[in-house]
């Protein structure tokens, strides 16, 4: 039996989940497993060995996955079934679990997805690309190899958009246009918001949108491409339940993203790291809202022959000086102006279409809810872990 939006619905479905170690991956996991729906988890565990080449670690402590699984099925009773495979390489081993589980749904995490990372050296910018590309591609060869009709949920970005200041709100995907033609006609078009990355990783994300247009198209693969915001928060209501199932929280110059940052910063008293004016707006989301969206979305799929189907995954924008404000506010800690190692509009308006998840029931986690708690579960607690000299965001967008 599963039960969602407290209603009782007969039919769990089989989901996997590639990347479910990962931040967003593995509360996604509980969530769903939770809900009654059989979920198996796909991972090469490459987030925790980058973790070893930066010489850094999540500021929770964060369980092997084999002890996170059993104190689940120690809570729950609930099996989660796990497979070491990387899906950018190992295809035949991808098509094989396919084929094996039968799943109703894909739920596509197993990227990289930092964009400071992604812009370290050659190296990591061939590495980003190779990785995430071959993910997405040979996810869809495989499902169209297999025959079978499997609705992949992607986890995207807002950062497909760009980040200058649009003069419009961000519609969820799709722009319709007219375009003059000669003889006077007016031919109207809907398009896919033209792609504007700001980094490596975020370029990837952008060339994946054409892999689902095409496999979409050509194949009939029924897609959902989630384009989320910053997420921010730790816990979700099941990585509560018992410390062995706490969710990772990356505070690194790299892998941690910005609201985390600042609440981390401000626990243990380092001044806010904030790029150049803080002028950036961008969109975000709480942990919790991300996994009910993945929930609402494979309870929502696109229909057989629909186009596919582009949510904007966000709640809220917010300068990122207007953020260290309101952290200092809650903390009284200090801001400091940085330069920006970044290649990034000093100031931009961003205001976001994202009517598709209100309208399907999504009720919110704001800031001012969710951040005090942050600081004191999170942050405060587990402030003696952070090694301050990974602190610093060292990955510069242009040489020199
Ligand atoms: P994460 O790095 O914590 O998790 C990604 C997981 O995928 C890791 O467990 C990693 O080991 C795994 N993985 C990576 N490449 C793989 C491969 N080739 N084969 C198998 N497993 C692989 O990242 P996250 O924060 O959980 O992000 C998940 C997805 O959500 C990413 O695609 C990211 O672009 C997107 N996203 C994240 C955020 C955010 O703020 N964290 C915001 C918007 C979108
Ligand atoms: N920033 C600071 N100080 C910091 C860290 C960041 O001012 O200490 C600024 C950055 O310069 C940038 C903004 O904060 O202007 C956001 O940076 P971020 O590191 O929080 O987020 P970003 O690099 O955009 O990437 C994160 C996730 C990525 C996801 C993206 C969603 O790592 O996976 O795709 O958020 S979005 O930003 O909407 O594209």
């Amino acid at each position: 039996m599963v039960v969602t939006n407290g209603q009782p619905h007969t039919e769990p479905l089989r989901i996997l989940i590639l990347g479910g170690d990962g931040f967003c991956g593995w509360p996604t996991a509980l969530h769903l497993s939770n809900l009654g729906h059989e979920v198996v988890i796909l991972d090469n565990l490459s987030r925790r060995n980058i973790d070893n080449e930066l010489e850094v670690s999540s500021l929770t402590p964060i369980a092997p996955l084999g002890v996170r699984l059993a104190t689940w099925k120690e809570h729950t009773g609930r099996e989660i079934p796990f497979h070491r495979v990387d899906v950018a390489q190992d295809y035949e081993q991808l098509l094989g679990l396919i084929q094996q589980y039968r799943p109703n749904a894909v739920v596509h995490f197993a990227e990289q997805r930092a964009a400071p990372y992604s812009m370290k050296s050659p190296r990591h910018k061939r590495y980003t690309v190779d990785n995430n590309l071959n993910a997405t591609h040979n996810l869809l060869c495989a499902i169209v190899e297999s025959g079978l009709d499997i609705h992949v949920a992607h986890l995207g970005t807002m950062g497909v958009y760009g980040y200058g200041t649009a003069g419009m709100k961000i519609p969820e995907g799709y722009l319709d246009v007219e375009i003059p033609t000669e003889s006077g006609d007016r031919i109207a078009q809907r398009i896919l918001y033209p792609a504007n990355p700001g980094s490596v990783y975020h370029m990837t994300k952008t060339q994946d949108q054409l892999f689902f247009l095409y496999y979409n198209k050509n194949d009939g693969v029924r897609v959902t491409d989630l384009h989320q915001g910053v997420v921010w928060g730790t816990h979700t209501a099941e990585t509560r339940l018992d410390e062995r199932l706490i969710n990772r929280f990356d505070y690194d110059g790299d892998y941690g993203t910005v609201l985390n940052r600042f609440l981390m910063q401000a626990a243990i008293g380092y001044p806010l790291t904030v790029h150049g004016t803080g002028g950036q707006t961008r969109a975000f989301i709480h942990i919790q809202d991300t996994v009910r969206c993945i929930q609402l979305a494979l309870e929502n799929p696109p229909q057989a022959g629909e186009p596919v189907k582009i949510f904007n995954q966000m709640t809220e924008t917010h300068r990122v000086r207007d953020l260290a404000q309101l952290v200092s506010d809650i903390t009284g800690a200090e801001i400091a102006y940085l330069q920006n190692p970044r290649k990034e509009a000093a100031e931009n308006d961003l205001f976001v279409e994202n009517r598709c998840f209100l309208d399907l029931g999504l009720e919110p986690t704001t800031l001012s809810k969710g951040l005090l708690l942050e600081v004191t579960e999170i942050a405060e607690k587990y402030a003696g872990r952070c090694d301050r000299s990974k602190i610093p965001c060292t990955s510069k967008w242009v040489k020199g």
